[in-house]
């Protein structure tokens, strides 16, 4: 009786220690954070391309007969990808100001890149700083991925067909280029974030960021070869807004 006594104390001081670790402020694992009263906003959006997208030019895999061989019709280069309707794929759109000073805790779970038919997928990669990024070598050849930071610690690491590695970045950094030091045409970008609100269009350059705070904020759209666009948001509770962003085509420094 006395031990079932202090075993039911144990297991709530436990859930206590628990329960107030969960609901420490601030601190925020994984999923949006809330404001006070725990409504949140969405915000979503179409990134377009005005005008007409250059032409997409045929990657030459040939220096690796084991890339060519994957693809009976060559792979188009991925610098400017529209749809029909202009939308416009691959651009990070993020939170650029106007959060509060709160530390986020990286998701549990690592981003997947993988290098698959001698090209990275995908070809932009968003990311929470300190989340672990696993490199996967789907491929019959290897690969030397060589992420080139400006704000984090460069590496490079080869991969053997069919391995796998684990990274992290530290730092925010928007974005970081990557390259494989065997197969010149293979590109890719891996943007770190110290927050969780940021999105990367897909195929009709759409976007969604959702669970932010009620606040003002500036959001910025962030394209490889097209630049930045920002606009300023202001957003109430269990609201969901509209915010589109246009690029066009900018000659090449
Ligand atoms: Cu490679």
């Amino acid at each position: 009786m006395v031990r079932m006594t202090t075993k039911s104390l144990i297991l709530v001081a436990t859930l206590t220690v628990l329960i107030s670790m969960s609901s420490q402020p601030g601190v925020k694992a994984g999923g949006p954070a809330t404001s006070a009263n725990g409504a949140t906003a969405t915000l979503t959006g179409v990134v377009k391309f005005m005008g007409t997208p250059p032409r997409a030019t045929p990657i030459k895999m040939a220096a690796d007969p084991s890339c060519a061989k994957q693809h009976p019709t060559p792979v188009l280069s991925q610098e400017i990808v529209t749809d029909a309707k202009g939308g416009l794929q691959n651009v990070i759109v993020f939170v650029a100001n106007g959060l509060t000073q709160q530390i986020f805790e990286p998701p549990s779970q690592p981003v997947v890149l993988d290098q698959k038919g001698c090209m990275y997928q995908p070809h932009v990669l968003a990311m929470q700083a300190n989340q672990r990024i696993e490199v996967v070598n789907d491929d019959p050849t290897s690969h030397n991925i060589h992420p080139m930071p400006a704000n984090n610690r460069e590496w490079n690491k080869s991969e053997l067909p069919g391995t796998k590695t684990e990274e992290t970045f530290p730092r925010e950094e928007i974005a970081i280029p990557v390259k494989c030091n065997i197969h010149p045409w293979m590109r890719g970008y891996v943007a770190v974030f110290k927050h969780p609100y940021f999105a990367v269009t897909g195929e009709d350059g759409s976007f969604n960021l959702s669970g932010l705070p009620p606040g003002t904020y500036t959001i910025e759209a962030w394209h490889e070869t097209l630049g930045t666009s920002t606009q300023t948001v202001t957003l109430g509770a269990n609201v969901t807004k509209a915010l589109d962003f246009v690029f066009k085509s900018q000659p090449r420094s």
